[in-house]
């Protein structure tokens, strides 16, 4: 049976704030502070905990290798003589965004019948330009099973892709056929559109869409100026609804007619400036909720907990709550190591529509992994990084052990380096 499966990134080993991020607020506000990275795997872990109580099916991805001494070594360095942005780039964990890993579109849609997934280039930031072979690795191994799963390879640059935080799908129910629609952004100075028209063009090519339920929808100038790097951050999509604010879309009333034409049943779930600006939007990370349909029926928000800290948006949504519409319950996460680098909930996951059954067992998740995981994190995770540490060969070596404890205890250890 196709389910919707959410993968969350496992936060690495390295993890650190070093403000790569250009047009990220929170990555450049927290240049230079203390970061903890066991905290942040315990909480994304406890993430997914949640997700399965929720009666949800969870599955994972591996922390990738770091320091990237390849990656180095193919710009003529290494760690002990890489400039300091150099170095900072080889140590990221920023992997752990799988929203940013791939762009997946299940089965219904396609003209094969199987389920198809590009991982993303990601070329836009030096620091994650380096992540996609440790991505299509997994992707490899997870969806091996060629008779449900087509793996293709990134985008080629100049193109800028970034995943899925910049895909929505939208359909009756998981298991039918889907309108996929692509956000791309095109200004919003000075900072940079991650997504080109061209790359998400590109992708619904390779995947076999049908271009009668292919939209490509420019995302808005301001937003992108306002600090939304990726269409999630202002804008969610399950099924037949559509929470976004009003100033997510350059052509908000053109995609709403499109998507209505092509899929009747559409709900959209508007929030209008005058109750939350952007700028509240972009700190409490209010649409990078993700979005869920519960298995006994009705949807849930799972909210970062700046969310509810931010009193607009709380007030908000227990005022949506409260009403008729299809979603239902909040539930809050703390997230708050990934959200000081611009990573919410919904940019932790990675959605595929698939049946379960036909993806490597070792990249699902139940309480016992999860048990598991937890204990190895708090056993080898470092607690604290200063940026300062990342020039410290000790702390290349605890990063690389760390990583390795973990694939051995989930058996994963075709991906070790
Ligand atoms: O690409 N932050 C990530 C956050 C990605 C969030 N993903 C989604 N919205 N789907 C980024 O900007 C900061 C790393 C640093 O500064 O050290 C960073 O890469």
């Amino acid at each position: 049976m196709l389910t919707e499966i959410n993968f969350d990134g496992i936060v690495g080993p390295s993890h650190n704030y070093a403000g790569l991020s250009h047009g990220n607020l929170a990555s450049t506000r927290n240049f230079g502070r203390v970061s903890r990275p066991r905290d942040a795997a315990l909480q994304g872990l406890a993430k997914m905990r949640l997700n399965l109580e929720l009666g949800l099916v969870q599955g994972w991805f591996m922390p990738q290798d770091r320091p990237d001494e390849a990656w180095l070594a193919r710009l003529g360095t290494d760690m002990a003589q890489a400039t300091p942005e150099l170095r900072y780039a080889a140590m990221s964990a920023s992997s752990m965004w799988a929203a940013n890993a791939a762009t997946v579109s299940p089965a219904p849609d396609t003209v094969d019948g199987r389920c198809h997934l590009t991982p993303a280039n990601l070329v836009t930031m030096p620091h994650r330009s380096h992540e996609w072979p440790g991505t299509l690795a997994q992707l490899r191994l997870a969806f091996a099973n060629a008779d449900h799963f087509a793996i293709h390879d990134p985008v080629p640059p100049p193109f800028g892709d970034e995943g899925a935080a910049n895909h929505m799908r939208f359909c009756a129910e998981h298991d039918s056929a889907g309108v996929e629609v692509f956000v791309y952004g095109m200004g919003g100075a000075p900072f940079p559109a991650r997504q080109h028209r061209e790359a998400s063009a590109a992708v619904a090519r390779l995947h076999g869409l049908d271009p009668e339920r292919t939209i490509l929808a420019r995302q808005s100038d301001e937003a992108i100026a306002a600090g939304a790097f990726h269409n999630d951050v202002v804008a969610v999509a399950n099924e037949y609804v559509l929470f976004a604010h009003e100033q997510a879309f350059a052509d908000r009333e053109d995609l709403y007619a499109a998507l209505r034409s092509r899929l009747p049943e559409l709900v959209v779930i508007e929030v209008p400036a005058s109750s939350v600006s952007l700028a509240d939007t972009i700190a409490s990370y209010l649409f990078n909720a993700q979005l869920v349909t519960l298995p006994g029926g009705g949807m849930a928000l799972i909210l970062p907990g700046e969310a509810r800290a931010t009193p607009s948006v709380w007030a908000w949504l227990e005022q949506m709550v409260g009403g008729n519409g299809p979603i239902r319950e909040l539930h809050v996460a703390d997230l708050r190591e990934s959200m000081a680098n611009g990573g919410g909930p919904a940019c932790l996951r990675l959605r595929v529509v698939a049946d379960p059954t036909s993806i490597d067992p070792r990249f699902l998740v139940s309480p016992d992994r999860l048990d598991l995981a937890e204990q190895i994190v708090s056993q080898h995770w470092p607690e604290e990084i200063a940026p300062h540490d990342l020039a410290r060969p000790a702390l290349w070596q605890t990063v690389r052990s760390a990583r390795n404890a973990l694939l051995d205890g989930l058996s994963l250890t075709e991906l070790a380096d």
